[in-house]
């Protein structure tokens, strides 16, 4: 393999000021940045991000061994780009929520300039011809790249959903988007419903005379673009170990409490999420089961997330309203219903959540994937367990052995948490075992493996 360059809008690691004389290195976690650091250690290559370009960065290079390339974008573009095109245009539209989505001609320009300043600071660093680019943040990259060079190979890939054409046609700059992604020689998707809208919204907004099966020939005539299905996943048998360790044991023994189930939520504090559907669904749970008050205890980890966005602060305020009128509401003296965690979880403190929740409540209104809900089964490692899925994830497309529910259901979720807390030892066991079968042959390595194995083409 030739020496890969990833962009994304994160870069796996950055430099952080520890104290007057020197500076630490903060590693980016998730699996992305597990899987790929490693590739990019053996086959060579560079990682493209955002990021301040300084001093330190050499220093970075030097211990990390492979080459990371900080992509500084002017404070007016970063506003209009980053928080509103991807996160206040791109992000609610993506995931459904088209009432949230606004279409501002600024931040547009913004997005574009971006887009443009990240393929400039490639041109003029990178030597290398295979370039893999990451997210909804990164749409029009791919028209970009291949302009300045044609001979390039460009995978791209996209975490998030791609929405239906009777929602993506309303972006007003929509057929540039298309344009912008089918320069890609590759696109992944996590689940073939998300390919398939992506090939409807081509055929419908491009031409159907350009669809070829899985593909799509480019109206200019410069090739074909291969529309995948890559379903991401997660570092199974590591994650089973971090769970398995003794320090996590000993955690574990300290979170759960005999006679009291332990039900988990653990998410990015993000409205398309479901927090607030969910805290619904365990206030309904108490309220119709009175018999589980005292027998089950839900805790809610929320990592605080794109905070400088006005609507994730008046989120945050929501749940947290919603977290003490239902607290106010069924607390006794000795018992809580709801504990509520914001802020970001050191990892063996998320593995001993997963290890001692008996049941995971994953109940996002729609999500690309959702990594948390294999997280659970990771390192639940085959041990007894009840996973409560979202039916709008791509994981629920996977994962047999998780209980499918409607996120807006807020009754049939309470009636499910009271009938998966009946389910006997055994059952429970199976179920997380035969999951856990499966994302052990499904890893993140996996995953790596087939996104660079050539793709087949259908015709
Ligand atoms: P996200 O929307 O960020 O990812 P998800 O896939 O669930 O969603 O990943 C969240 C990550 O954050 C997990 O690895 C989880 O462990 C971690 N995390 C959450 N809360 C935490 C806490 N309090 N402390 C520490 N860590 C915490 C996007 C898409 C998803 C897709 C991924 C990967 O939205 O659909 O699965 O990319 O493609």
């Amino acid at each position: 393999m030739s020496p890969l360059t990833i962009i994304a809008n994160k870069l796996p690691v950055r430099p952080v000021r520890a104290g007057s004389r020197g500076w630490k290195l903060e590693r980016g976690e998730g699996g992305l940045v597990a899987a790929l650091a490693p590739v990019l250690l053996e086959h060579g290559g560079t990682w493209f991000g955002n990021g301040e370009p300084g001093e330190d960065w050499d220093a970075v290079r030097a211990h990390i061994g492979y080459e990371v390339y900080p992509v500084s974008i002017p404070e007016k573009i970063q506003q209009g780009f980053y928080a509103g095109f991807c996160n206040a245009t791109l992000w609610p539209l993506f995931h459904d929520l088209l009432g949230r989505s606004r279409f501002e001609p600024g931040w547009w320009y913004a997005y574009r300039e971006a887009n443009e300043i990240f393929a400039q600071a490639f041109d003029e660093q990178a030597g290398t011809q295979d370039i893999w680019v990451h997210d909804y943040h990164f749409l029009l990259l791919p028209e970009l790249l291949r302009r300045s060079d044609p001979k390039r190979y460009i995978r791209f890939f996209l975490h998030i959903p791609f929405p239906a054409f009777e929602i993506f046609r309303h972006i007003p700059w929509r057929e540039e988007l298309l344009l912008g992604l089918i320069a890609a020689d590759e696109i992944g998707f996590h689940t073939a419903l998300y390919r398939d809208s992506f090939l409807d919204a081509v055929a419908r907004l491009l031409g159907q005379e350009y669809i070829r099966g899985n593909s799509v020939v480019r109206p200019d005539g410069s090739g074909r673009c291969v529309a995948r299905v890559l379903p991401i996943s997660v570092d199974t048998q590591s994650l089973a170990a971090k769970a398995a360790q003794e320090v996590v044991h000993k955690r574990v023994r300290e979170l759960r409490h005999p006679g009291v189930s332990l039900l988990l939520g653990v998410d990015r504090l993000d409205y398309t999420k479901g927090i607030p559907e969910r805290l619904m669904a365990i206030e309904n749970f108490f309220e119709r089961y009175p018999d589980m008050r005292k027998r089950a205890s839900f805790v809610q980890v929320a990592v605080p997330s794109r905070g400088e966005v006005e609507e994730y602060r008046q989120h945050r305020r929501e749940i947290e309203e919603l977290v003490g009128r239902i607290n106010g509401r069924f607390s006794t003296p000795d018992w809580e219903p709801i504990r509520y965690i914001h802020r970001h979880l050191a990892p063996n403190e998320l593995m001993a959540l997963y290890k001692a929740a008996d049941l995971a409540l994953v109940t996002p209104l729609c999500d690309g994937m959702n990594l948390v809900a294999k997280e659970y089964v990771a390192a639940k490692a085959g041990d007894p367990g009840i996973l409560i899925l979202s039916e709008f994830t791509g994981a629920s497309t996977e994962l047999d052995g998780a209980f499918l529910v409607n996120p807006h259901h807020i009754e049939r979720i309470a009636d499910t948490l009271f009938q998966s807390l009946q389910t006997s030892v055994e059952e429970r066991r199976a179920n997380m075992e035969r999951m856990y079968r499966f994302l052990e042959k499904r890893d993140i390595h996996a995953w790596v493996r087939d996104a660079l194995s050539p793709p087949s083409v259908a015709t």
